[in-house]
Parts: C-alpha cells; structure tokens; sequence
C-alpha cells in the first residue's frame, strides 16, 4: 500500500506543470483540427476521433503518408458511426523533436492525399513546414499508405461519459412511474375501494357465478369493504 502511495505522489508532481492539448481528427472534413500543436515536455496530447474511419500515424517529414521505419507512434484505427468516439488517442511529449503525423486510411481517395495531415512542434530554424508537407502528401497514391502493425508510443482510452448519460435517463423514468401512483391514490379518497379491487379480481378468476359481480359492487361503492373481502376468501376456498 506504502509502495502505491508514493507512485501516485510522484505521478502528480511530475504532470503538475504539464499542459493537455486537445486535437479533434475528422470533426471537421479530413483534417487534425487543429493541425499545429506547440507542446513542452510532460504535456499531453489527446486525439479524440469523428466519423467515419480515422487513424494517426507519425513518419518522416520527406516521406509524407508512411511511417518510415514503423517506430513512430500509431493510434490503430478508431472509428465512430456518429459523433465523437468513446476512446481516444493520448501521447506523452518526451522531448521537442517536430512529429509529422497523417491518417492512413485508404478511402476517398486517401485521407492523407486529401490532406489529413498535421504537426506537433514543427521547426522554426529550417525550410520544413506543414504547407510542405501536405504538398508531398497531395502527390501520394493511397495505395503507398503504411502504418505499424499495432498502438504504438501512446495509449488508447476508453471514455464513459455516454454510458453515464444513459444511466441517468434510466432514473428519470423510474420517477414518473412512482408519480403515477401518486396520483391514483389522490383521486380514492376512501382506502376500502383500494381493498375492493384485488377481490374482484380473485373473485372473477375462480369462479363464475354471480357472486363475484356483487363483491365487485359492494367494493365500489366503499361500502363494507371488509366484509367483501372476507366473503371472496370463502369462494376461494369452497372452489379449492
Ligand atoms: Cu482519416
């Protein structure tokens, strides 16, 4: 227990100056919006995933739409049917070396090719820019798309906030059944006409003379109740 505390403890002092960068992909059409991120070291980016089909790749500035040798980092695919996805993408920033990213996904055309793709830390002592970038991407067939083999360099997370919503839906309903029976014992003012009802019905049930039809009626106009209810009880037992 010891030993998990302290882990925890030096967890929080080391992200207590650290940023969280938020960068939608395919919110908006084929593109990272936004598509720059400047990040410091220990900060967080977290890619949250659209419609349809997306994925982030990172690969060399001169080969835009592969991942050179595989080590960059990867996503996997993660799509969403509508709206936002309940995972996301995060990455830890380890150090301020630009990383050049796209989605592989082949369709339409290719994402990448479209220009789907963007840039965390791009340089600014060199000639090497995303508008660059996106200019090689453009001249790539999708077919040359490459992505590693698995998540890489970064964790996918699931989200619950949507199962908590529906959660809450569920109560609600719960509250207006409770208020319809509220309501019925405010329109009976007198309780022997609650007692009535289940001894019409058991009367119905087993047998059928006419006895049953008088108990209903007795139970209706509240009158004797108790009596109604004793009188059911021996049909039922004479009938068993
Ligand atoms: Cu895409």
């Amino acid at each position: 227990m010891r030993v998990s505390y302290n882990i925890v403890t030096l967890a929080i002092a080391a992200t207590a100056n650290a940023a969280t960068h938020d960068v939608a992909v395919g919110q908006f059409g084929l593109k990272y919006t936004p598509n720059t991120t400047y990040a410091a070291v220990g900060d967080t980016i977290i890619f949250s995933f659209y419609p349809m089909n997306h994925n982030v790749v990172s690969g060399p500035y001169d080969t835009p739409c592969r991942d050179g040798d595989g080590s960059g980092m990867y996503s996997g695919f993660i799509p969403s049917s509508e709206g936002i996805a309940n995972r996301t993408f995060q990455i830890t920033i380890n150090n301020t070396d630009p990383i050049w990213f796209y989605c592989s996904k082949k369709g339409g055309g290719g994402h990448c090719t479209k220009g789907m793709v963007g840039v965390i830390n791009p340089p600014s002592n060199t000639n090497q820019t995303l508008t660059q970038y996106a200019a090689g991407a453009s001249n790539v067939k999708n077919t040359s798309y490459t992505e590693p083999g698995q998540v890489q360099l970064g964790a996918v997370i699931a989200t619950s906030a949507y199962t908590n919503g529906t959660t809450t839906g569920g109560n609600g309903s719960n509250g207006t059944t409770g208020g319809a029976g509220a309501s019925g014992n405010g329109s009976y003012t007198s309780p022997s006409v609650t007692f009535g009802g289940p001894v019409a019905t058991g009367g119905s049930g087993s047998a059928t003379s006419t006895g049953p039809a008088t108990v209903a009626t007795n139970a209706a106009a509240g009158v004797r109740a108790v009596g109604a209810l004793v009188a059911a009880g021996g049909l039922a037992v004479a009938l068993l």
